[in-house]
């Protein structure tokens, strides 16, 4: 299944009753934030009709029109709607077919056929006739064909200045509880809204999962410009909540630091930055499993043994994500994980001023303080080593190193390891394998063939074995040591065994 809003088609104010999910707002009080506007309809089953129609004038022209003439759009050029009102990017429109008037495309539905003989005639076609069915013929020509010059969307230090567009992945399983928090990143980056199309793939849920429809009753609200009032709403029910069963609900933040908990609740408050709810460019929703057993626990989804399949598995997943959603205007792809807790708004553009071909940046996670309060997360950033080059020669064709596993004892490099929070966040260093949890790449690695591994490649699988094929065929990978991204926190079971020891002990003092 795929759901598709591209904001070319009519941005109306979101109306949960369509959704499968019931978002806890009254609609009185949804309106989006700023100028809005109402659209052309252009549905795909009209660009379905076109196409064909196209053809058959093709066809029947043959003689008349010579060899199919490309057309390159212009920037803005259809940036005009019938009453007026448009979202003010042209960014919003950029390469999309060009608009149709169905007025003048119409006529055709009563027969090409009819309108050649009756038109085109030498009897009966004056100058001024020949001009309309020039113009009109170009217009139905012009609405299916694009031409793409490939090396205007390699990438650049400066995509935002320079107007790139990047496609944003996600991969969700048995997500729902983390999408609030996901949306809220996502709003916040300060990278154009305009130039970003999101993509999001939802597999492998257990059966009363509601990620999917989750997904698309926030997507609708995110494009409306609503969804900042459908969260703050919810956070308002939720400190209700939490007031009425008095705070019981999630004990472990207790045990937190507190000030990496005022810096999470910084990030979601407001003010936020100006383009905060602005819509973004489209948003795909993809739905597909790939027959993933591993349960997303986190003790399940960690075990050694399981992790070459989960890895293998997941690559497929990211394969399948980009082949579909990369389209040919995509400069850069971004892949970020849902699970993100704190993140700053600018990592994008923080990520690609490094003008490297792949970058990631560090990924720790927050712990009780009785645990130290923090740790490394991401062990999947690494530099290649002389012990993991000789391991993997042991190992058979198909095994897959995993990290952090004391199975495989790499001695390698972590990113996650040589972090110094007093450093520079814009040093940047080379890296052979990268983790998933923030992958910044130039859009041209996935024209080329490069991919997640759901093979075993040089002894890794998905994100690693990206790295390393990306380095095979020339690329830079690099990771930002000193700049952060924190993983969620989820207490694992010994976790909330050793916080409900603490209750007890609290009590009885
Ligand atoms: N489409 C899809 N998404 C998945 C699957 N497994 C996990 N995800 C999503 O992929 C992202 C990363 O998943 P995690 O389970 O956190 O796995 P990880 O980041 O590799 O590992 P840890 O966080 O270290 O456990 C999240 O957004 C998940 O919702 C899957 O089988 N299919
Ligand atoms: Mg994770």
């Amino acid at each position: 299944m795929a759901a598709f809003w591209s904001l070319k088609k009519k941005l109306k104010k979101a109306d949960d009753d369509d959704d499968g999910y019931k978002l806890p707002t009254s609609h009185s009080k949804l309106s989006p934030k700023g100028k809005r506007s109402s659209w052309q309809n252009r549905k795909i089953v009209s660009w379905v009709i076109i196409t064909v129609m196209v053809l058959i004038l093709y066809k029947a022209f043959s003689g008349v029109v010579r060899g199919g003439r490309e057309v390159m759009k212009t920037v803005g050029s259809n940036t005009s709607s019938n009453d007026g009102q448009v979202l003010e990017e042209d960014a919003y429109y950029d390469y999309d077919f060009e608009d149709i008037d169905p007025k003048v495309i119409e006529k055709f539905d009563g027969g090409v056929q009819h309108y050649l003989i009756t038109q085109f005639g030498n009897d009966v076609l004056t100058p001024q006739d020949g001009e309309v069915f020039e113009r009109e013929q170009k217009m139905l020509l012009s609405s299916t064909v694009e031409s793409y010059d490939l090396s205007m969307f390699r990438g650049s230090a400066n995509g935002a200045a320079n107007g790139e567009h990047v496609l944003l992945c996600v991969p969700l399983r048995d997500a729902e509880k983390v999408l609030p928090l996901m949306f809220k990143h996502l709003m916040n980056l300060t990278y154009p809204h305009e130039l970003i199309d999101l993509a999001f793939l939802v597999s492998d849920c257990t059966e009363d999962d509601k990620t999917l429809d989750a997904l698309i009753a926030y997507s609708r609200q995110l494009q409306s410009g609503t969804l900042s009032q459908v969260f703050a709403d919810m956070d308002q029910a939720a400190a209700e909540a939490e007031q009425a069963s008095k705070g019981t609900e999630k004990l472990y933040l207790k045990y937190m630091n507190p000030d990496y908990l005022e810096t999470v609740k910084e990030s979601f408050s407001p003010p936020f930055h100006e383009n905060y709810d602005k819509p973004f460019r489209s948003v795909q929703v993809f739905q597909k499993d790939f027959g993933q057993m591993i349960g997303q626990g986190f003790s399940d989804r960690h075990a050694v043994k399981v992790q070459g399949i989960r890895r293998k598995l997941m690559g497929r997943a990211r394969n399948w994500l980009t082949a579909n959603a990369l389209k040919p205007y995509h400069s850069w792809v971004y892949w970020r994980d849902a699970d993100v807790e704190l993140c700053p708004g600018s990592v994008i553009e923080d990520l690609m001023s490094k003008d490297y071909d792949v970058a990631v940046p560090n990924v720790w996670r927050p712990l009780p303080q009785f645990l130290d309060g923090e740790q490394p997360y991401d062990l999947n950033s690494w530099m290649e080593s002389g012990e993991a080059l000789n391991l993997a020669k042991t190992l058979d064709e198909d095994d897959v190193i995993v990290e952090g596993y004391a199975e495989y004892p790499t001695y390698r490099v972590h990113l996650a390891y040589i972090r110094d929070p007093t450093q520079d966040p814009n040093e940047i260093l080379d890296l052979d394998g990268v983790g998933g949890v923030s992958i910044l790449a130039k859009a041209e690695l996935f024209r080329r063939g490069i991919q997640f591994p759901a093979f075993t490649f040089e002894n890794h699988a998905e994100t690693e074995g990206f790295g390393k094929m990306a380095k095979k065929m020339g690329y830079r990978v690099g990771g930002l040591p000193h700049y952060t991204l924190w993983h969620i926190y989820e207490p694992s079971d010994d976790d909330l065994r050793e916080i409900a020891n603490k209750e007890r002990e609290s009590r009885r003092e």
